[in-house]
């Protein structure tokens, strides 16, 4: 993989005074990394970029922000990072960022609508969320135990760590101790492997869109170019057709499915020997289950065989036979979109919240196989 580097950009995201520029102190190992503080907002507006840091063999870097308080300030949050994003050349926050590490205290016992409204949004485009809890030290299992459910609730399986960003001397004397660190850079590192999956999926499929139309319309070229009104439509010439036209989509779009196993293959084998070998970070191993005979199978041609058995009055044939031609392309389409989708979930239609989809691209079984 050309473009693989260790380096992972994180971003911090939560309200004010949740902890985000402590959680950045903590997981750096480096109390006075960036300001933080009591009351009013201490972080300036805008997106802040940390120097990055060296976690066993991945780079982590860590992108601290501004909190919000109300669904006014988050407005003009996106507008912001909206901004930022123009100004680094990235198109999407999930191009940017591999993970949005979005904050919560677990003090806080709720999740606001207008916080709701702004998660959901960051899952359904396609980012991968990571839940930090923190201040977690502040309430007990009990407590922890509810806010974990209500994430779980509104926005599925996405990881939810408990932290401690700093410690405290409590009023009894006794100090706290922090927590959390090792399994927030952990989970944050089994993300950037999947960050790569996703992105590899979603690239190769606006190039199989393409290919599928490119081979609708070669088809239809061929149709024009090649069949007259002298043409009989007998059987050597219906199989002539077919099997031309099989082959040619196995090649066209098939290219597009091997590579695009090559590349999950690739992904799976750099990430899980940086993540497992490197940083000593076990991982389920991802297989690349799809058969691409199977996806792309072409028996919708049957049905234009079937059907073409010289019913059609002989003026009727090139009309009818190309129109039949063009609506079996059209299912062909809408039946590979559907195997495709079957094949990686929700991940082509980038929503997120599914369980298996995320199951799957962990590596973990799929009935379906
Ligand atoms: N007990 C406890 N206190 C925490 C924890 N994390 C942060 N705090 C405290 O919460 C306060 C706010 O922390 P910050 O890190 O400044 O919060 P922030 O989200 O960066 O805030 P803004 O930059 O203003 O949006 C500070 O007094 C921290 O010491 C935690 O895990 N446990
Ligand atoms: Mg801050």
């Amino acid at each position: 993989m050309g473009d693989f580097t260790n380096n992972t950009n994180i971003l911090l995201v939560g309200k004010t005074g949740v902890g985000k520029s402590s959680l950045i102190n903590y997981i750096y190992d480096k109390p006075g990394m960036c300001p933080t503080g009591d009351g009013k907002p201490v972080t300036g507006f805008g997106v802040h970029p940390i120097t990055p840091f060296r976690y066993r063999s991945m780079m982590i870097s860590p992108y601290d922000s501004s909190g919000f308080e109300g669904g006014e300030q988050i407005r003009e949050w996106k507008r912001m990072l909206e901004e930022e994003l123009k100004k680094n050349d990235a198109k999407e926050v999930k191009d940017w960022f591999h993970t949005i590490v979005y904050c919560i205290s677990a003090e806080s016992g709720r999740i606001d609508s207008f916080e709701e409204n702004f998660i959901s949004d960051i899952v359904r485009s396609g980012n991968k969320v990571i839940f930090a809890l923190t201040k977690s030290d502040t309430v007990d299992e009990g407590k922890r135990g509810i806010m974990k459910s209500i994430i779980a609730e509104r926005f599925g399986d996405h990881p939810v760590v408990e932290i401690c960003n700093v410690a405290k001397r409590m009023r009894s004397g006794k100090t706290t101790m922090q927590f959390g660190r090792d399994d927030m850079l952990r989970t944050i590192c089994r993300n950037f492997r999947v960050n790569l999956i996703f992105k590899a999926v979603r690239l190769q499929k606006l190039r199989l869109e393409d290919r599928i139309s490119d081979f609708h319309h070669s088809v239809m070229k061929d149709f024009d170019d090649s069949v007259s009104i002298f043409t009989s439509f007998d059987d050597d010439f219906r199989n002539e057709r077919e099997t031309f036209f099989r082959r040619r989509y196995k090649l066209m779009v098939g290219e597009v499915l091997d590579e695009l196993k090559f590349q999950i293959e690739e992904i799976d084998r750099i990430t899980r020997n940086v993540l497992e070998n490197l940083c000593c970070i076990s991982v389920d191993s991802y297989m690349c289950r799809f058969k691409i005979d199977e996806i792309l199978d072409f028996s919708r041609w049957k049905n234009v065989n079937e059907f073409w058995g010289g019913i059609f009055p002989l003026f009727r044939k090139r009309g009818e036979y190309r129109g039949i031609i063009a609506s079996e392309l059209r299912k062909v389409k809408v039946d590979f979109r559907e195997k495709m989708n079957t094949v990686f979930g929700d991940v082509l239609s980038d929503s997120a919240e599914n369980k298996k989809r995320t199951d799957f691209l962990l590596g973990f079984s799929r009935e379906s196989d």
